[in-house]
């Protein structure tokens, strides 16, 4: 799809363990252009809401818990076909079962620590984009 786009973070783990610079080396070179970024930190009632589909989930309080343990970066990418093709770069929500050269293979540390998110479909590209950034952050 034409200059469709996607939701990503760059979730603590990854921050942690100096790894913002290459994982957006890998972006960019994968074709994905930067309409908008930020360095921030989750609100407890942030993370509550961005992952409230998994709020029945087993691992929900764990998962919100690890959001807000440190910063992230957040970001809002533009490319042809942009929420599939970053599924693609990422890999698998385990580490241990992502593909080869994927950037949770190359930088993640576990299922629950797995280093970047992405949408999983348009419309959730689209609410997760305008619950972190408004019009007026869309600079690129
Ligand atoms: P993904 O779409 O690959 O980010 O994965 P999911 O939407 O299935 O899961 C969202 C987040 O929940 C993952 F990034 C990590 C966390 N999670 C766990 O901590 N344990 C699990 O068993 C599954 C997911």
């Amino acid at each position: 799809m034409a200059g469709s786009r996607t939701f990503t973070m760059i979730k603590p783990d990854a921050v942690e363990a100096n790894h913002i610079g290459h994982i957006l080396a890998k972006i960019t070179d994968a074709g994905f252009r930067i309409v908008a970024m930020k360095f921030t930190r989750l609100s407890r009632k942030d993370a509550e809401i961005f992952y409230a589909v998994h709020k029945e989930r087993p691992f929900f309080g764990e998962l919100v818990d690890y959001m807000i343990s440190g910063p992230i970066v957040a970001a809002i990418l533009e490319k042809d076909n942009a929420v599939a093709d970053f599924r693609e770069l990422i890999g698998a929500t385990d580490p241990s079962e992502a593909a080869e050269g994927t950037i949770r293979k190359l930088y993640a540390e576990s299922k629950a620590k797995n280093a970047v998110h992405g949408s999983d479909s348009d419309e959730n590209a689209a609410i997760e984009s305008a619950f972190h950034f408004s019009g007026r952050e869309e600079v690129g």
